[in-house]
């Protein structure tokens, strides 16, 4: 297979809600969509970098960059078979996972489309077990102004049919608001995710929370860490889920060696790509840690990749995947994700490849630049 043409869309939607977490308010989501172009195929990939550098240093300026200056030039006319072969000419460039994810995830929608099969399966095909047709889903909710709005917002998404929650947190806003959620819910699966805004000083903190029977604390200290997520750990019996901290397949085993965690909340754009998340799948699956897959508010393109992600055996802990009507009034591709309410899943797409069709006048409606490199 050959690329032969590449066009970079940078999008700016609006939310349905503002999505506040302890590094900001996004009102707005900024996207970057890969367009990629062989053999009479195009595929599509999502860049997860966000607008600000709050979650991750990546940008979609950052990511512009990267692609434009050095992946873009570097995967246009490289003669590839598998994502290995295709990888291997931006292999150099080091960091700057989620612009090469975005790559890599048009490059995996243009193989699976080329063998007829859905990236679901194409990603599975190594398991015995195969891919599963529907993933668990929770939903994550931001800071919410008061503690009642977010209990009517809890109340909300479990009347959709959402059968976890998890609740973001920020200093000042957690232990109040946990508890009165955890009163008023006192049996759902609930989590919390504190996007790395605490610090080791904060342990006497998280051990109260350890009391509140929660599935997991997702990211508690810094993203760059799991020293001393190690010594949080070992004062808790509520497992740590990472997330920023975990950047490659390596640094996941490092993380569950040391016990700095025991879930691993995998996002493709995060490590560098559905392949490189795979490998932290099957790592974790080896040891016997469970793991879910994290969500970037995606467009329908990074979701549509997330779900045949997700659709791996050992996804086996409630996934960040919403339905659209979660995210966007209007999404940018023709099939909208509903949450199927019997079981708290969404369906993983079957057909070739990601198998959504993306809309390109919305693409064209929401863009705010646009770029194409080759022929
Ligand atoms: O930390 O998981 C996170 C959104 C943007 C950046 C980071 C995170 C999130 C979410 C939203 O929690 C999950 C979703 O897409 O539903
Ligand atoms: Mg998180």
């Amino acid at each position: 297979m050959k690329i032969s043409k590449i066009t970079l869309h940078h999008l700016s939607m609006p939310l349905v809600h503002p999505f506040e977490t302890s590094f900001g308010v996004e009102t707005h989501r900024d996207c970057i969509l890969v367009e990629a172009h062989a053999e009479g195929m195009i595929g599509w990939g999502e860049c997860a970098a966000m607008s600000r550098p709050g979650y991750s240093y990546e940008t979609t300026g950052t990511a512009w960059h990267i692609m434009k200056d050095f992946l873009v030039p570097n995967s246009l006319g490289h003669e590839w078979q598998g994502i290995n072969d295709f990888m291997e000419a931006t292999r150099w460039v080091r960091g700057h996972a989620m612009a090469k994810a975005a790559l890599q995830g048009a490059a995996w929608d243009l193989l699976a489309q080329s063998e007829g099969i859905s990236l679901g399966k194409k990603l599975a095909e190594s398991y015995p077990a195969g891919s599963k047709a529907r993933v668990n889903v929770g939903v994550s909710i931001g800071v919410q102004l008061t503690i009642d709005d977010l209990l009517k917002r809890i109340q909300l998404f479990l009347d959709k049919g959402y059968a976890r929650i998890k609740l973001k947190i920020k200093p000042g806003r957690d232990l109040e608001t946990l508890q009165a959620a955890r009163e008023a819910f006192p049996t759902i699966p609930l989590m919390l995710d504190a996007n790395s805004a605490y610090t080791l000083a904060d342990a006497p903190l998280f051990q109260k929370i350890d009391k509140l029977n929660l599935l997991m604390i997702e990211q508690p200290l810094a993203y760059d860490d799991i020293f001393e997520h190690s010594k949080l750990q070992a004062q808790l019996k509520t497992p740590i889920c990472l997330d920023e901290s975990i950047h490659t397949p390596a640094q996941a085993e490092w993380a569950l060696e040391i016990d700095a965690g025991r879930i691993i909340n995998i996002k493709p754009g995060r490590v560098g790509g559905l392949w490189e998340g795979r490998q932290i799948h099957d790592l974790c699956q080896k040891r016997n840690f469970p793991v879910w897959c994290g969500g970037m508010l995606e467009t329908g393109v990074g979701r549509a990749a997330n779900l045949a992600m997700a659709s791996l055996p050992n996804f086996t802990l409630p996934s960040d995947i919403s339905a659209t009507e979660r995210y966007w009034a209007e999404d940018i591709i023709e099939e909208t994700f509903v949450l199927n309410k019997e079981d708290s899943t969404i369906t993983v797409p079957n057909k070739p490849g990601i198998g959504v069709t993306v809309n390109l006048a919305r693409v064209e409606k929401y863009q705010i630049k646009t770029e194409s490199f080759g022929l």
